[in-house]
Formats: structure tokens, C-alpha cells, sequence
């Protein structure tokens, strides 16, 4: 299997947690897609990513997968534990939908604020996000403040239960966790009196698959 990423950018991370998670870090090999060279947004790559984002996953057989979340149930589900998406009907589906709330609230929240509300990851890839809407910074700052909204539903949920999806840990927490690693390179502060999810954070952070990721 190859990995097609960037290392120390958040969506790549949440793979790269993953494989650690379930002790297949040595069985993969990087490939290095120069973001901040907007290689991402080239023709070779978008041949295998037409999105033009990283993560990509490549099988042996030639298969391309992108999308962490198809790429970390692939993954789950090759074998060992721990189960990251659940193993029972309803347990898949509460993961899958805190995750979903975990990317559309907090990480891509973040992630637009950090891509169109600041210089982002410069201007090679700038010149790829709308750079001449004069609606960006301020779409940014709405995308921040949503992202800000999403840490105060996650401290909610996290005041009611140990993980993002119950009582497990899950894709949903790497989910979480990476949107608060993208607001931090966003510099989007955790509201104070989120004390639940700053637990949180930092009892996830003490995991040996998030302190030494893939
Ligand atoms: N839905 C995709 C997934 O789940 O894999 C999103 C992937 C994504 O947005 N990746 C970012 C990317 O390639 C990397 S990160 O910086 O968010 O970690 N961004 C490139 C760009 O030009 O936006």
C-alpha cells in the first residue's frame, strides 16, 4: 500500500493516526505530494484525486481511494483491533454520523477559515481558492465563527460521555482531534469554558497512535 500525502497537515494526519491505531504503519510507503507547490492541483494528481486533496490510498492492484474516511474503514477492516468504525449496526452509524459533524463543524470550518480567511499555505495554492472573490475574507471569518460553534457542540457532547461517538474511541475522535489541529495552525482558540473538550484533547493526545503517528 502507498500513501499519497503531506505530513503535518490535518487530514493527512487523520490517516496517519489511524494506521498507527491499528499497527500498520511499517506496512505502508509515503509518497510525498508537495503541497504548498500546489502539486495537488496538477494533472497527474488529479488523474488519481480529482478533488486535489491528500490523502490518497494506493492499493497494490493500482486502485486509487481517497477520502479519510473510505481510506480509514479500508483499513479497519483489513484486520486487528481496535475497531475504529464500530462493529455493530448502530455503533457504524453514530460513528459515522459524529464524524460527519466532526469534518463539516470543526474541520473544514476550520480549514476554510485557515484557506480563505488568512495567507493559508501560501500563494501557489492561494491562487487555487477563489483569489479573486471579493466575498473570501469575509466568508473565512463566518467559516471561523462555525468552527467556534463546533467546539461548543463537541464540549457538550464530551460533558455527557467519555468519546466523540460514546463510550469507544473511534474515527469520529480523529476526526475531532484533527479539527482542533487545524484550528490551531488557524489560530482559532479553543473558548475557554470548553473545559470538557480540552480534556479531552488532552487525554487523546496521550495516545501512542496520536503522539507518534504513521
Ligand atoms: N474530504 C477530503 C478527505 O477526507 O480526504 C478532504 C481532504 C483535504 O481537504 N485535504 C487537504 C488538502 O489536500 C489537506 S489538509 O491541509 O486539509 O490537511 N488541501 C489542499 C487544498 O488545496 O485545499
Amino acid at each position: 500500500m502507498r500513501i499519497h500525502d503531506y505530513p503535518g497537515f490535518p487530514n493527512p494526519l487523520r490517516v496517519r493516526i489511524a494506521l498507527a491505531e491499528k499497527g500498520l504503519s511499517s506496512e505502508v510507503e509515503f509518497v510525498l505530494v508537495d503541497l504548498p507547490a500546489a502539486e495537488h492541483k496538477q494533472p497527474p494528481f488529479l488523474a488519481i484525486n480529482p478533488e486535489g486533496t491528500v490523502p490518497v490510498l494506493e492499493l497494490d492492484d493500482g486502485t486509487f481511494i481517497s477520502e479519510c474516511t473510505a481510506i480509514t474503514d479500508y483499513l479497519d477492516n483489513l484486520d486487528g483491533d481496535p475497531v475504529l468504525t464500530g462493529t455493530t449496526l448502530k455503533e457504524r452509524a453514530v460513528i459515522q454520523m459524529m464524524q460527519k459533524r466532526g469534518e463539516r463543524e470543526l474541520l473544514y470550518a476550520a480549514g476554510n477559515y485557515y484557506h480563505y480567511g488568512t495567507p493559508g499555505a501560501g500563494p501557489t495554492v492561494a491562487a487555487y481558492k477563489l483569489p479573486n472573490w471579493k466575498g473570501r475574507t469575509e466568508w473565512g471569518a463566518l467559516e471561523r465563527d462555525r468552527a467556534i460553534a463546533g467546539m461548543r457542540y463537541f464540549d457538550d457532547v464530551l460533558s455527557r460521555q467519555t468519546y466523540i461517538a460514546g463510550d469507544t474511541f473511534s474515527m469520529a475522535d480523529i476526526t475531532v482531534y484533527a479539527g482542533l489541529y487545524f484550528a490551531d495552525i488557524g489560530e482559532i482558540a479553543i473558548p475557554d469554558e470548553c473545559e470538557s473538550l480540552k480534556a479531552w484533547r488532552t487525554r487523546i493526545s496521550e495516545r501512542p497512535s496520536v503522539n507518534n503517528p504513521a
